[in-house]
């Protein structure tokens, strides 16, 4: 039989195995993720700490529920109360999503016990709130304008630096979290080992992301393909695809290396091609679609597209790029782009999009062994082929 289902012997639960239907087993997995929400929300503010002098700093994490952002604009409510709704839920959800999506596929329905069901919620918001603290620093660090179709947290006037400080916040609220709700599971100390393990080598790309691309030094000798896979393979593979079905599969009772390096393999490649998309809609996508607005060409950044036109640019054009990359007047970047244009950056981009989807499916029938394709499948589904 499978290892993935003699492994979840080891899953204990926590003894409820209730099979009362409820009106949340009527409720899509998106529908469950949105109301878990609301719940972390009150308890990581209404009933964690009960100190009365903490009020401030709780709410501050917080958004009152129902308020509008007229009342917001004119200080009824406090503005700066809502670090959490201003910056975990907005985006695509796919890494939240898809540790429950993984678990169904994991575990015989009857194991997915509504308690495991809420367990899994609550560690993919975990996941989602992660990616928060990455991107509420990324922003400043990268000086990005907007982010998932409103301003960066940073750059709201009233909160300016202080993100740095919010996003250590979001940063604690994952271990609260996971302590409240997992730690009589027999999964507790692999997940918070996982998060810290994935946030350190997230924190290492992101160093190698910034020390490749420092402000006002033009080296195109150091944007080399090798470097630029050691850069996105740990700040973005990990967190973005490891990090999820890890999860699940330590959720699920399955802790063998090998089970998880077959997991980590094709999840890593994924993880690369994902970020080359976001590097190509960094430059070719439509703001209004992504919600935010590039800066990789004024920042300097080790892109694939910069990496890949420096493959198949002549000596001539290799200089000219020198002139006008990692400037932020408006006519260097246009610059950049017209040379782009040239070299016809767009169709080779497509032309990599498709070898990778045929080797990404190889890689799944050579790697994914006992664990079931589906899991990897349905995210491949979910990322090729998109626009934000
Ligand atoms: C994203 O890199 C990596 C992390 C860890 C947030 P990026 O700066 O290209 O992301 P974005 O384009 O979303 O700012
Ligand atoms: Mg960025
Ligand atoms: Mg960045
Ligand atoms: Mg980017």
């Amino acid at each position: 039989s499978p290892s993935f289902m003699t492994c979840t012997s080891s899953f204990q639960g926590d003894g409820v195995r209730n099979g009362t239907q409820s009106k949340k087993s009527l409720l899509s997995d998106p529908q469950l993720f949105d109301a878990q929400f609301d719940e972390l929300l009150t308890e990581l503010t209404d009933r964690d700490f009960q100190d009365p002098g903490l009020t401030d700093a709780l709410s501050r994490l917080r958004q009152a529920r129902a308020c509008f952002d007229w009342l917001l604009h004119d200080c009824i409510i406090d503005r700066s109360s809502r670090i959490m709704v201003y910056n975990v839920p907005g985006g695509k959800r796919n890494r939240g999503l898809s540790v429950i999506g993984t678990l169904r596929e994991l575990l015989p329905p009857a194991e997915v016990t509504q308690d495991a069901v809420q367990r899994a919620l609550l560690v993919g918001w975990c996941i989602e709130m992660l990616q928060a603290f990455f991107l509420m620093a990324d922003d400043i660090m990268d000086g990005s304008q907007t982010r998932r179709g409103q301003p960066c947290w940073y750059k709201k006037e009233e909160i300016g630096l202080d993100a740095i400080n919010d996003s250590l916040l979001v940063e604690g609220s994952i271990y609260r979290i996971l302590r409240r709700h997992c730690r009589d599971q027999p999964y507790y100390v692999h997940l918070l080992e996982l998060f810290n393990e994935t946030t350190f080598q997230t924190e290492l790309g992101q160093t190698l992301d910034l020390m490749t691309a420092p402000p006002g030094q033009i080296d195109l000798s150091r944007f080399t393909m090798e470097r630029y896979k050691t850069i996105v393979k740990y700040k973005t593979a990990f967190y973005s695809f490891y990090l999820p079905v890890a999860s699940a599969m330590y959720m699920a009772g399955i802790k063998s290396e090998e089970e998880h390096n077959n997991a980590k393999h094709i999840l890593l490649e994924m993880g690369e091609f994902f970020q080359i998309q976001d590097d190509y809609l960094d430059c070719y996508g439509d703001p209004a679609v992504t919600g935010k607005i590039g800066t990789d060409i004024q920042d300097n950044k080790c892109s694939w597209l910069v990496v890949k036109a420096l493959e198949v640019m002549t000596p001539k054009q290799r200089s000219e790029l020198e002139a006008c990359y990692g400037r932020s007047d408006e006519a260097s970047v246009a610059k950049v782009k017209a040379l782009f244009n040239t070299l016809q950056m767009q169709s080779l981009y497509h032309k990599y999009e498709e070898e990778s989807y045929q080797r990404l499916q190889k890689l799944i029938a050579a790697h994914a062994q006992n664990l079931p394709h589906s899991i990897f499948l349905n995210f491949a589904k979910k990322i090729y082929k998109r626009n934000k």
